[in-house]
């Protein structure tokens, strides 16, 4: 076995060894699997660059759904669809904005072979923001107890997916956040490490939330949290969007837990950053105080 490759018992050791340093790709994670299985699974998967594989997938104890927003992801989709089924037992929710390099036509095939994956073709760019409104939509409609937001560029790592999950049995959010202890990100320069930085810094001084990563893309929410809140007023798109679901959770009394994530640079596909979405969130922080009221925490059933 690999020196670097370190077994624990449960994800919530995982999480408490991540904040002390250590990257999640080196952890093997039990969650009562018998240990020789799984040490030499995650061998095989750290060989062949997969990751520190389970032995079987892990069961998810709630009703899942993970949406994952595509635009132009065919060299990605096969990989982050495998990937994640891999390590997580959930369903998929393919929302593509008619991708001109055929990502839909990809989603379709992987959902015609595979009951567990769904897809939502909309006609152009429409944005983020939209695109995980209407996944949110599906999970109430299809009864599901948590909904996941995913980006398809392999930045957030499929084998946190069951950590950032099993989090959320206390906590209405689960962010993944790199700026918390134990979270980074790595292959970015220093001009994205700075808009992303300065980013979180403006809404953390305007907003005061006391969330660290407002910008993060990689969540799971309660849904019946989500049906709490009014999402026909969200108009935000692209960062903006992110930093205004987190502040109405917040606002709505729910309880937000950030775990530390390693975010990694795409390596295939191109980003769909611009200054359009940038811009957004910078006009978008200041008004967010006064348009967002505060609501009373409704307990809701776990
Ligand atoms: N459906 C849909 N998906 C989108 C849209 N814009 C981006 N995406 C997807 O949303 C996810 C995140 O987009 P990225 O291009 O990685 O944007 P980003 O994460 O903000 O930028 P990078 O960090 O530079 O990669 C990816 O899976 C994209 O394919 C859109 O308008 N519609
Ligand atoms: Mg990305």
């Amino acid at each position: 076995m690999p020196q670097d490759l370190q077994v624990v018992a449960d994800f919530a050791t995982a999480e408490i060894a991540v904040r002390g340093g250590i990257d999640s790709a080196h952890l093997i994670v039990l969650n009562g699997q018998n240990e020789i299985a799984a040490r030499a699974a995650a061998e095989q998967g750290a060989a062949t660059f997969r990751g520190p594989l389970p032995a079987r997938p892990h069961p998810c104890p709630w009703r899942t759904l993970v949406v994952i927003p595509t635009y132009n992801e065919k060299d990605n989709l096969l990989a982050i669809v495998t990937a994640i089924h891999s390590y997580l037992n959930v369903d998929l929710l393919i929302v593509d904005d008619g991708s001109p390099d055929g990502t839909g036509q990809i989603a379709d095939q992987l959902a015609a072979r595979d009951a567990r994956i769904h897809v939502l073709h909309r006609a152009g760019k429409q944005g983020l923001g939209t695109a995980y409104i209407k996944g949110f939509a599906f999970a109430a409609q299809h009864g599901y107890e948590r909904v996941c937001e995913m980006d398809a560029d392999f930045s957030h790592a499929p084998w946190d997916l069951p950590r950032l999950v099993m989090a959320s049995k206390e906590a209405q959010l689960v962010i993944g956040s790199r700026y918390v202890q134990g979270g980074c990100t790595i292959g970015w320069d220093l001009k994205r490490r700075l808009l992303s930085r300065g980013a979180n810094l403006y809404t953390r001084c305007l907003l005061s939330s006391g969330i660290r990563d407002n910008t993060a893309g990689f969540r799971c929410f309660h849904v019946n949290a989500l049906q709490q809140l009014d999402l026909s007023t969200v108009r935000a798109q692209g960062y903006a969007f992110q930093i205004e679901m987190a502040f109405r959770m917040v606002r709505a009394g729910y309880q937000v837990r950030e775990i530390p994530i390693h975010f990694v640079d795409r390596f295939a596909g191109k980003s769909k950053m611009s200054g359009k979405i940038a811009r957004e969130a910078l006009l978008l922080v200041p008004t967010l105080r006064f348009k967002v009221k505060r609501g009373r925490k409704t307990p809701l059933p776990t």
